[in-house]
Formats: structure tokens, C-alpha cells, sequence
């Protein structure tokens, strides 16, 4: 599939020179582009990093392509990420963490997501990015059965990287109302949709006629399509939606509230109003602001790919994938602007022209009252983030309150804990690399899963358990 990905981008054949406008970043260029081969599905650097690595975008991404045909690089060229900085609060976070696979005998392809069901813990779903979902045993991690219980690829749109079927959630009162949602990318015209889906009378399988379209967000661009579905404890609907796509947020939808794209969005699916086929929860921040949608939770986000609750506080975490060198961890609050595309990271952002003669709307830096993230790395320690949980099992009581996440493209997890006000520095508790950690997930009793495309002998694509070593 990764081949498929390469030859998605219509580019001009190879034979572009390269230059390297990083500062003090010589050599790190190649193994950026290298990792074009490893692209994520949450808009980590495709076009983006191509982009930032070259003065003129067009004279990278011929080499970009050239690599797609290239074996797949060891990762790691002796620029280790930085060393972890020791947590100085009273509760240490473990040492480490270690990823054992779980269902090897299951046969998952591009797996973007592992789901929990809220009246049965035997059973969990993994998302198939090109439109299916099949279970996994939730009570045997060795179990060898699989069911596929939804095929959409008839209108899921899985032709570029971070198209397809991206999300789904189960309403946290399906026991009563059968609801599920789901998340996905189609086309003609091309868009993003949330749709809500009911099960068989005996539960087991989604009935793929039962689709009730909730909404629908025209997506200018291939790329940048977020995105998460999470239940608030307030029963609201939350849904990540990314820019829209290019690079540097071309029009500007990341800082316009009459905008779906760019955002985390809160609607009440509960009822429908008017035209619209849920509600907008009055107390949302822009409700009633004239030139403001109001289903808008939060804005200025460039491509939140996963984002989660932390079921104990309520807090909503999230993974905002950068482009030119900062990825980043958010805390989502009511009204909050995360940025972009003024800011990257805790850093200002200077986007240059994607296209020719296209004005450059940013004057970088304006930073009144937006919000910085709670956690970031550079792209010498990842290139696209992904977000993860909080952990609230009560298997491994070292990691209680530790929100994991990942980079897709260098494999490291890492493990922050929001202590008070503040956030504790990240540890880096995993280095996977090669693993393309492409979510996490979590099971009823707390455990944390991962899913990622790393191709092995066993498959297509990997589903894994976070463990503690010795606990
Ligand atoms: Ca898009
Ligand atoms: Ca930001």
C-alpha cells in the first residue's frame, strides 16, 4: 500500500536537487525524506515536510518519490532523539514500557483504530482504513477469531494517505440506543462525513444500510482530514477536523470560526434541529457570535488525528500533527485557539507560498491569546504525532494517569501526567522504531492497545498491548 501512496502524488518525476534550509540541520535531510516512505495517515510530512525541507517545494518531492522506490531505511542515523528529562514530581512514571502483541493470528491491513464497546468487554473492533471493521477476542489476546462486521468501502474514499475510515465510537448508552458513529473520508465531492450506524438485533454485526449521515465537511485537499470521534462525560459528540489540507493552511481555516475545518467540533447527537440532523449545545463558546459556527469547540488545530478523554478528570487531550518542526500535545478547553497557523508547537510560524502567486495570509507569531501545548518534540525526535490515552487501568499502578502518545514515524512512545496546573516533562518510555504506530486504544478494564502497520511476517499490520516489564 505504501507504494500505492507514492505514486498518489503527481508529481514530477526524479532528478530535483535538494538543498537544506533547516539551520544547522545538514544531513538530516535524507532520512526526512526517507521516511516519505512511512507516511502516517494523520499529515505528518508528506507534503508537508517536503515542503519545509526545500525552498522551492517542487525540487524535493521528485526525490521524495524517488525514495518511495527505495528499500525501506533502518531508522536511526546516530541523531538520537534528546534524553529523556527526569520527572521531578513525587509520582515517578515507570522506566518503561514494553509492546506485546496481541491477536498475532488476526490479519489486520492499515489498522487506524481499536474500539471499545461499552456493554461487552469480550469484544473490540479494529478500523481498516480502506472501509472495514473486524473484532478482536477482548477476553483472549491469543485468540485467533476475527469477524468482519462492517464493510463501507463501497462509499469510503481510501485513495491517498489520510483518507479513509478514520474513527468510530460507540455512544456510551448503545446498550439502550444501538448508536454507533462513524468517521470517514469520500469523495465526488470530496468529504469528510460522520455518520451514525445501528447494529443487528443481535448485536454483532453493523448493518451498513442503517447509515444516518450527521454531517458533512467539504475538504478542499486529500490530506489533513483529522480525525477523532470521542463522548465528552457530558454525553456531547466530539469530533477533530483537520485544516483541510496542503501545507501551511493555504486559506487560512485554522483561525476562521465559519469553518468546520481545523477545529474540534461538539454537537449533540441526541436530536436533530431544523436542517441540521443533531444540535448545537447552547452553551458551546461561539454560539450566538455573528460569523462563528457554533458547533466550534476549539480552533486554530492543523490535523488532530487522535484525541481521547481522560475518564477520570474529563480532561480531552489530543495530538496535533505539525508540519515543519514541532508536534504536539494539547489539553482541548472550551473556546481555546491552539494556533495554528500562527503558531506551530510553542513557536512561531512563518508559512511560505504553496502556490505561486497565492499571498501568504500569516504574520507569524501573533500570539494573544492562544494556547500553547502542554507537551511538543522536533523533528529530529519525530515527524507526526500520535495522540494516546490517559491510563486509568489498574493493572499497571505506575502508569495511572500517564497520557501515552507516539510518533508514527520514529516509533518512540512517550508518557506525560498532568500533575495540578501543570504537565510533568515527557519520558520516553518505548522505542519502537519501525513499528508506525498509528493509534492507541483502550479496553473497558484500562488497558492500552496499539495499532500500527508495521508489516511483518505475521501480517499486514500489528495490533500490540502496552505492558510495564516486571510488574
Ligand atoms: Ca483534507
Ligand atoms: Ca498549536
Amino acid at each position: 500500500m505504501e507504494g500505492v501512496l507514492c505514486m498518489e502524488a503527481a508529481y514530477p518525476p526524479p532528478g530535483g536537487g535538494v538543498q537544506n534550509p533547516i539551520p544547522g540541520g545538514g544531513g538530516r535531510i535524507v532520512r526526512q525524506l526517507e521516511f516519505t516512505t512511512r507516511r502516517s495517515v494523520a499529515g505528518g510530512y508528506r507534503v508537508s515536510m517536503n515542503l519545509h525541507t526545500a525552498r522551492s517545494s517542487v525540487r524535493l518531492l521528485p526525490l521524495a518519490l524517488l525514495l518511495c522506490s527505495l528499500p525501506q531505511p533502518a531508522i536511526g542515523d546516530g541523531t538520537d532523539p534528546e534524553p529523556p528529562v527526569e520527572s521531578t514530581t513525587a509520582r515517578a512514571l515507570p522506566a518503561s514500557v514494553a509492546l506485546e502483541r496481541a491477536w498475532p493470528k488476526v490479519v489486520t491491513r492499515r489498522p487506524v483504530q481499536l474500539v471499545s464497546r461499552p456493554d461487552r468487554s469480550d469484544v473490540l473492533y479494529v478500523l481498516e482504513q480502506f472501509g472495514r471493521i473486524r473484532t478482536v477476542d477482548g477476553s483472549d489476546l491469543a485468540s485467533s477469531e476475527s469477524e468482519l462486521v462492517l464493510e463501507i468501502t463501497d462509499r469510503v474514499n481510501a485513495r491517498s494517505n489520510e483518507e479513509g475510515l478514520l474513527a468510530m465510537s460507540f455512544h456510551p448508552d448503545f446498550e439502550r440506543n444501538n448508536e454507533v458513529y462513524i468517521y470517514y473520508t469520500a469523495i465526488r465531492p470530496r468529504r469528510a462525513v460522520l455518520s451514525r450506524f445501528s447494529m443487528d438485533e443481535a448485536r454483532e454485526r453493523f448493518l451498513p444500510e442503517s447509515e444516518q449521515v450527521i454531517l458533512e465537511v467539504p475538504e478542499p485537499y486529500w490530506n489533513h482530514n483529522g480525525g477523532d470521534i470521542a463522548f465528552g462525560p457530558d454525553g456531547m459528540l466530539y469530533l477533530s477536523i483537520g485544516d483541510g489540507g496542503a501545507a501551511n493552511d493555504p486559506h487560512d481555516y485554522g483561525q476562521n470560526l465559519e469553518s468546520l475545518l481545523g477545529k474540534v467540533i461538539r454537537i449533540d447527537v441526541s436530536g436533530s434541529d431544523g436542517e441540521l440532523a443533531y444540535r448545537i449545545p447552547p452553551d458551546n463558546p461561539f454560539v450566538g457570535r455573528e460569523g462563528a459556527r457554533g458547533e466550534i469547540w476549539a480552533y486554530g488545530l492543523r490535523n488532530v488525528w487522535r484525541m481521547s478523554f481522560d475518564p477520570d478528570t474529563g480532561d480531552l487531550w489530543a495530538g496535533d500533527v505539525g508540519q515543519n518542526k514541532w508536534e504536539e500535545i494539547d489539553l482541548i478547553v472550551k473556546g481555546g485557539n491552539y494556533g495554528w497557523n500562527r503558531r506551530e508547537g510553542s513557536h512561531p510560524f512563518r508559512p511560505r507560498r504553496l502556490f505561486r502567486n497565492q499571498p501568504v495570509e500569516s504574520d507569524g507569531g501573533d500570539v494573544e491569546g492562544m494556547i500553547d501545548p502542554v507537551a511538543e518534540y522536533d523533528h529530529r525526535q519525530g515527524l507526526s504525532v500520535t495522540g494516546g490515552f490517559v491510563y486509568r487501568g489498574t493493572e499497571f499502578p505506575a502508569l495511572d494517569g500517564v497520557y501515552l502518545y507516539a510518533d508514527y514515524a520514529f516509533g518512540t512512545i512517550w508518557g506525560i501526567r498532568k500533575e495540578g496546573d501543570s504537565v510533568t516533562e515527557p519520558v520516553v518510555l518505548a522505542k519502537k522504531p519501525g513499528s508506525l504506530i498509528s493509534s492507541f486504544g483502550r479496553s473497558n478494564d484500562g488497558s492500552l492497545f496499539v495499532t500500527s502497520f508495521e508489516r511483518d511476517e505475521q501480517g499486514p499490520g500489528a495490533l500490540w498491548k502496552v505492558v510495564v516489564p516486571g510488574s
